[in-house]
């Protein structure tokens, strides 16, 4: 008896398995469906009979890449793909109509030469959107030219108390850099909306559905006046989810070695390189001031950091000594207690020689490293036992 394996069964399978190795999704069938339905609708696009309209696309088998945002310039249908254009400005928080299986493989140089999105902005805009992606974790890792891309793709929104700049549940437009406004991260867990959090004057969001192909995770809600940049999806992708690729190659090796996260499956440690940034620090330059408030979390990658703290005793803190109590290395990380208990920071920290961190802010590691919590708190504990050897004194770090 001998079994035919039908043409392009094997194409039609393999290209399935590589989206779903490159994208992990939580739900298999259901990103089989967007799979399928996809591939269908681009078939039919094509015009293609029956068959399979796949592209064989540098390290695998492909769907073709969603089109940029000329698609919705419609009347302009000649646009030399290698040069720079400017695209309509996007409709308000326009929502995506669908969630769809897009293939990136970050690998593949082709999308180089699609045309990059440019909205030109005042020297003084420039300023504005320069300071406000200073601290954008995301974006620490790009080199210059990437940079100056995402900049310039960037556009400028105005939000009103109440308005909601993305709904739980609907499929990913763009990212978003907070340039000031509170906004509320709302997350309904068995059908009760909670707040969980919020991004005030600083930080991003919005790259979890755009990195991932999923809805949205969370509801975030402007509770003031506000002002936001956007980024639009495909520049994302292509910029930002191709760097991804390069992060977890260099990181790859160095998470697994780090103690604290050795409790995580390969797949979580992985989505934390997808979201950590990278900092530099001289020789003696401060990475944490005690008493101010926590944004981040550190694990040294490379350099020794000295942990330093004023001192309890009035004469000391009068003179404002502080006392070295401890010094983590490559591995260790610090910055965690503020996070977990809430409060200022305990202690400053300095980088003694040339020190780089891996950087995770607040909500990602509130996202991610759940699981890692209980170790920090253990960890805690002997803070608060070396506290009191060191200074004599009981304060309670979690108060
Ligand atoms: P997104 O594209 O899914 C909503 O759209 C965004 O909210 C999301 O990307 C993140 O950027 C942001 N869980 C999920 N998404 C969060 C969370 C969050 N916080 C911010 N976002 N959690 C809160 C952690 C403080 C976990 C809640 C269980
Ligand atoms: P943070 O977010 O409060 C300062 O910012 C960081 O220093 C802190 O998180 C810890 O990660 C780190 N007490 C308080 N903070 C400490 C301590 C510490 N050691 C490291 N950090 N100790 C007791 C105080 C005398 C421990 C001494 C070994």
């Amino acid at each position: 008896m001998s079994i035919e394996i039908p043409a392009g069964l094997t194409e039609l399978l393999q290209g399935y398995t590589v989206e779903v190795l490159r994208q992990r999704p939580p739900d298999l069938v259901e990103f089989a469906v967007q799979y399928f339905t996809r591939l269908r609708e681009s078939r039919i696009q094509d015009g293609a009979g029956p068959g399979v309209a796949v592209k064989q696309g540098g390290k695998g088998v492909m769907f073709d890449g969603e089109p940029m945002q000329t698609e919705s310039n419609g009347d302009d249908g000649d646009e030399d793909d290698d040069s720079d254009f400017e695209p309509p400005p996007p409709s308000r928080f326009n929502r995506r109509v669908s969630v769809c299986a897009e293939a990136f493989n970050p690998d593949d140089d082709e999308e180089d030469s699609e045309p990059r999105v440019v909205h030109p902005k005042t020297d003084e805009q420039r300023c504005r959107l320069q300071e406000s992606c200073r601290d954008i974790l995301l974006f620490k890792t790009l080199d210059q030219e990437q940079l100056s891309e995402v900049l310039d793709a960037m556009f400028e929104l105005h939000v009103q108390p109440q308005e909601h700049v993305i709904d739980q549940g609907d499929d990913g437009d763009n990212f978003y850099v907070v340039e000031r406004g509170v906004y509320d991260i709302m997350v309904q867990k068995d059908g009760v909306s909670c707040c969980v959090g919020k991004y005030d004057n600083k930080g991003s969001f919005g790259e979890l559905a755009l990195m991932y192909n999923t809805p949205r995770a969370a509801t975030i809600i402007a509770t003031s006046e506000g002002a936001l940049w956007g980024l639009d999806r495909a520049t994302f992708r292509r910029l930002i989810v191709k760097n991804n690729a390069k992060k977890r190659r260099m990181y790859e090796a160095f998470i697994e070695s780090v103690p604290l996260l050795k409790s995580l499956e390969v797949a979580e440690r992985m989505k934390i390189v997808d979201v950590l940034g990278m900092k530099s620090f001289r020789d003696g330059e401060k990475i944490i001031q005690q008493g101010e408030k926590a944004d981040c979390f550190y694990i040294v990658e490379s350099g020794d950091v000295k942990i330093m703290m004023k001192s309890k005793t009035k004469a000391d803190l009068q003179d404002n000594v502080e006392v070295e109590i401890t010094r983590c290395t490559s591995g260790q990380y610090f910055g965690e207690l503020a996070l977990v208990t809430n409060k200022p920071r305990a202690a400053s920290a300095y980088a003694v020689g040339e020190v780089k961190c891996l950087v995770i802010d607040v909500q990602a590691f509130e996202r991610l490293l759940g699981s890692c919590k209980e170790i920090m708190k253990r960890n805690i504990t002997h803070y608060e036992e070396q506290l009191v050897a060191l200074f004599g004194s009981s304060m309670d770090l979690r108060d």
